[in-house]
């Protein structure tokens, strides 16, 4: 018998060549012993290369690597996405430090026309559409349904304790004929709760300090408006001074609210939908597929494409935006510590039920909820990549005991519950993986690494371009009087002149497409040679055009059009 490695590898300057073997097997259907050796000795180098450290506690662990630096040239970006990375930033922050220049540095600004002022040349249509309807209470319900953050609005049938909302406050803003009361028990009455927001330690800019709410948005679906938020309490303890605000309050006053509202979105959206539970999520899985499965494994296969340049992009993050010097902490309220405590408290409360898309949106009550484009497309995309997975994962596991005596998918499970996801008791991964949840696990971590990502990822310039729809940052506390609040007042508080330039630059730097994106069911390398993968992959692929079809037309004549999850634009793996 000829052996050969499954796979060779070296560079020629910094051009990656590999020869692989292309059929994928299981240990046990690798026979030969020269074979099995041959995957022991790669899991060694793999593992003495790729190894866990703690970033923080209580958060996922992560890439032992200090910066992106210290990965292994396998894992770091090419040379074009490198150098467009670092060119994109510097283009939106050039730009907007001429546009500091030409405002008056460090200053409030006037009136909110003055935000006009830095919307130069970085714009998209969906940024100017919302400069132009933000103050609009149906856009506010709107974005709870397809904008960034499409996963925090949830049916209540009670209101909480916490939030004395009594009928006649909102009567007026429901239809003819109908109470608070029947609407709850219909379902028709939802809720935004940022409890977790509660009493997060504060950013302290430039020696002024930033200020952070935990509030609470009663929203109601209206049978013609759609869904409109109907009450705004900007605390968590209804016995602290703090007002319910309503729409027919003083019209600046409403507004306020729903900034503080907005505030908070930005926080818990950048941080807990789009950090944790996408890019942390994902690298546990990086890192474990490194380690435990040999490249010939049919889920390293499986997989791998769906990882491409996560390493990189997160070591990028931790250094240059989260770290102690970093963005968030020059502008951001929850920089400094607040951003830490915030991911350990969601950490704690995150389970692999919210994961998948089906029990998220049964879990959150909002099945019955109307044009929310987020929740019909994900669902379409679960079904394609789940039936993609299972079909994979069919070809090479027959029965649970396949999946059981493959000692190296056991290894890989095992560093994903105990080194990777620690100290997470009720995460809720089962204890043991079947052929059922095989595939359920893997199409989790697909669908985040591409459907999810691009969901939370790419509308962000859209919704956060315009900053006063989504501020970084809050310089004055919560109004305690409805009466008091002036347009001074609301200058005064959103962030100013220079941390606005900045939350634009940065925006737009992420939520650009991405010039080498590879879309979602596209594979720059042949993973899988098998006749019968083959026609898998064809299949799921079959299946994303018709996705794209369909949503298409969903689309057709809308003015405000949801394309985050066209299959086209999204890409297969996290890389910005
Ligand atoms: C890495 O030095 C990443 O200017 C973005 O991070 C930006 C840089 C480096 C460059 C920073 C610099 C990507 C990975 C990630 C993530 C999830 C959280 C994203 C939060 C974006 C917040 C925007 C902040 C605006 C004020």
């Amino acid at each position: 018998t000829v052996l050969t490695f499954p796979c060779y590898r070296w560079f020629i300057g910094d051009t990656k060549v590999e020869i692989r073997e292309a059929t994928a097997k299981t240990p046990m259907q690798d026979s030969l012993p020269q074979l099995l050796e041959h995957r022991r000795k790669e899991l060694q180098e793999r593992q003495a290369t790729y190894r866990w450290v703690t970033w923080a506690p209580g958060i996922p662990r992560c890439i032992d690597a200090k910066t992106e630096a210290d990965l292994p040239q396998d894992e770091r970006f090419d040379n074009e996405k490198r150098s467009d990375f670092e060119h994109s930033l510097h283009y939106a922050l050039l730009e907007l430090s001429l546009k500091k220049l030409a405002i008056r540095f460090g200053k409030s600004w006037n009136d909110l026309e003055d935000f006009k002022r830095i919307f130069w040349k970085l714009r998209s249509p969906i940024a100017e559409y919302c400069m132009e309807h933000w103050k609009e209470d149906w856009f506010f319900g709107y974005q709870c349904m397809n904008g960034s953050n499409p996963r925090m609005i949830r049916m209540i049938q009670k209101l909480p304790e916490n939030f004395p909302v009594v009928p006649n406050m909102v009567q007026s803003s429901m239809a003819l004929g109908t109470h608070l009361d029947i609407e709850l028990k219909a379902g028709n009455i939802y809720l935004l709760d940022y409890a977790i927001m509660d009493g997060i330690p504060t950013n302290t800019i430039r020696g002024r300090p930033q200020f952070i709410a935990a509030p609470l948005c009663l929203l109601y679906l209206h049978p013609d408006n759609g869904l409109m938020p109907i009450a705004i309490q900007l605390e968590q303890n209804p016995d602290r001074d703090t007002p319910i605000f309503l729409p027919s309050d003083p019209p600046l006053a409403w507004l306020m609210a729903k900034m503080w509202v907005r505030h908070s979105e930005f926080q818990v959206f950048q941080l807990l939908s789009h950090l944790l539970r996408t890019h942390l999520v994902v690298e546990v899985f990086c890192v474990s597929t490194l380690r435990q499965l040999p490249a010939v494994h049919p889920v390293y296969k499986l997989l791998s494409p769906h990882l491409r340049y996560t390493l990189e992009i997160n070591c990028r993050g931790r250094t240059q935006l989260l770290s102690s010097n970093g963005i968030f902490k020059r502008v951001v309220s929850t920089g400094g510590e607040g951003l830490m405590i915030l991911a350990q408290r969601e950490y704690k409360v995150l389970t692999y039920r919210s994961l998948q898309p089906p029990r998220d949106f049964a879990d959150r009550g909002v099945f019955q909820l109307p044009k929310y484009f987020y929740r019909d497309n994900s669902l379409m995309l679960w079904e394609a990549i789940h039936s993609f997975v299972s079909g994979i994962v069919s070809l090479y596991y027959h029965s649970d005991e396949d999946v059981t005596e493959d000692q190296e998918l056991q290894a890989w499970f095992r560093d994903i519950t105990q080194e990777g996801f620690t100290e997470l008791p009720n995460f809720g991964l089962p204890s043991r993986l079947t052929l059922e949840e095989l595939s359920t696990l893997l199409s989790v971590v697909i669908f985040i690494a591409t459907a999810q990502h691009a969901a939370t990822n790419n509308g962000q310039f859209d919704w956060c371009a315009w900053v006063p729809n989504t501020p970084c940052t809050m310089r004055h506390p919560p109004p305690a009087d409805k009466d008091a609040v002036t347009m001074e007042m609301i200058m005064a508080t959103l962030p100013d002149v220079s941390q606005s330039c900045v939350q634009m630059a940065i925006t737009w730097h992420l939520g650009r497409a991405q010039p080498d994106a590879i879309p979602l069911g596209q594979y720059a390398e042949e993973h899988f040679n098998e006749g019968r993968a083959q026609e898998v992959i064809d299949r799921f692929r079959a299946e994303l055009k018709e996705i794209e079809e369909q949503i298409l037309g969903q689309n057709e004549g809308l003015e405000l059009q949801y394309l985050f999850l066209l299959p086209s634009r999204v890409e297969n793996s996290i890389t910005i």
